[in-house]
């Protein structure tokens, strides 16, 4: 595993994306977490070596993921340290064949993320619905944790509007618009729940008074997502500053982005 150049790739960019969510000041104390299923970066024997660590039993069975190998953060450490050091705060686990528990694998022996059966339920759920998904990421950005306190902004359909018409990259970085979930307890099974139920139909989702999260294919598309968020929200929050309401792109103007840049697909699903 020390000489596998994919997994080294994979790593490489979870280290770039987690110095970026903490420059952003997305990551203060312990905030956010990232799980990678980096399963076809590693051979059929890396995939078997044994395990550094015990078992730990999952709350559900996790069928589509039997086997599947994950680089997860640590829990309670810090993204300024996974960017600078990530095998010293975060591992690789491995799900059990029976995808009923899982088990560090690589490199240091570092407890999982607290969100850890959380990401790895929305992981289980993506792939049973066929969606490319391979990253989760949670971070916690200023501006679009701000809107969150805003009852106004607690609707997916409003925000998403909103934060689309601020740039036309918004809609084209992210089709599906945004899912809301209302506060929910840290690290609970009721959070993941009602955030996968807004997976089936967003690849991001805020939740309320706390954070936001991305999935995806690749962890720096997930970061470039919440980032032109971000930037949509501070255009909406600095045009409030300056005094007047941003007049935002009209309703034909987002519209038109759909054929101009193939985003038919992501409106025919289903
Ligand atoms: O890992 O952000 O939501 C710390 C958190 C929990
Ligand atoms: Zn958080």
């Amino acid at each position: 595993m020390d000489n596998n150049k994919l997994l080294a790739q994979e790593i490489a960019k979870i280290a770039e994306v987690a110095s970026y969510l903490w420059q952003r000041g997305w990551a203060e104390y312990n905030g956010g977490n990232i799980s990678v299923n980096v399963t076809e970066s590693l051979s059929e024997e890396e995939r078997k070596v044994e395990a550094i660590g015990d078992k730990v039993t999952l709350p559900t069975i996790l069928e589509e993921l039997k086997g599947s190998i994950f680089y997860v953060t640590g829990t309670g450490k810090r993204m300024r340290y996974v960017a600078q050091s990530p095998w010293e705060n975060g591992a690789l686990i491995r799900i059990s064949e029976c995808g009923d528990y899982f088990e560090v694998i690589y490199k240091n022996c570092i407890k999982p993320t607290s969100e850890l059966p959380s990401h790895l339920s929305m992981h289980n759920y993506l792939k049973s619905i066929g969606r490319d998904c391979k990253v989760v990421l949670h971070t916690h950005p200023t501006d679009l944790v701000a809107l969150t306190h805003s009852k106004q902004w607690l609707d997916s359909e409003a925000i998403t509007n909103m934060l689309w018409s601020m740039i036309p990259e918004c809609r084209i970085i992210t089709p599906r618009g945004v899912g809301i979930v209302p506060y929910q307890i840290p690290g609970t099974m009721a959070l993941a729940n009602a955030t996968i139920e807004q997976l089936a139909k967003h690849d991001v989702v805020f939740w309320e008074k706390h954070g936001i999260l991305a999935t995806g294919r690749d962890v720096v598309d997930c970061f470039d997502v919440i980032d032109t968020l971000s930037k949509s929200a501070q255009i909406y929050i600095n045009a409030k500053m300056a005094g007047f309401e941003p007049e935002g792109m009209c309703k034909k103007d987002l519209d038109d982005l759909v054929p101009a840049f193939g985003l038919e697909k992501y409106y025919n699903e289903n």
